[in-house]
């Protein structure tokens, strides 16, 4: 059993795509354990996105993410870090896979409309930068 953080990114939330990534995630049979709407601050999307600190996109990386407001969701089930990072594609849309959300919604590399963990010890630290224990069901 694992948990894993799912992001609705503000380009996700503004085109109105919500559902569709929660109908999505409820149809792979992963369990939302955790789910809260957040308007992020710079030193919260800094904290949170501190392994890419040094990398020339991370300016514009912050703005789009302080944009607007993110839907976050704590996503728990067998093998749920890999199931959702297969549901959500390639970083960039251009490389996803058919059917994949980033495929099928997103529009550039940092416009990607979703985000999700990617090893145990980052869904670790994703899912408790956001959430706190009587928040997580
Ligand atoms: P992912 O785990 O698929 O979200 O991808 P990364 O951790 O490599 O990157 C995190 C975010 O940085 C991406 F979702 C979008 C942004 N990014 C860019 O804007 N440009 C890049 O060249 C790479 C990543």
């Amino acid at each position: 059993m694992q948990r894993t953080l799912a992001i609705v990114k503000p380009d996700g939330v503004a085109a109105g795509l919500v559902g569709e990534v929660v109908k999505r995630i409820e149809q792979e049979g992963l369990r939302i354990v955790g789910m809260r709407m957040e308007h992020m601050t710079q030193t919260k999307a800094e904290g949170f996105y501190y392994v890419h600190r040094e990398r020339p996109f991370f300016g514009s990386l912050m703005e789009f993410m302080t944009s607007g407001p993110v839907v976050l969701m704590a996503l728990e089930g067998d093998n749920a870090i890999k199931r959702w990072r297969s549901l959500m594609g390639a970083t960039n849309p251009e490389n996803a896979d058919p059917g994949t959300i980033r495929r099928d919604m997103a529009t550039s590399i940092e416009r990607n409309v979703v985000h999700g963990s990617d090893a145990e010890d980052t869904a670790s630290f994703e899912v408790n930068y956001f959430f706190t224990g009587t928040e997580l069901m």
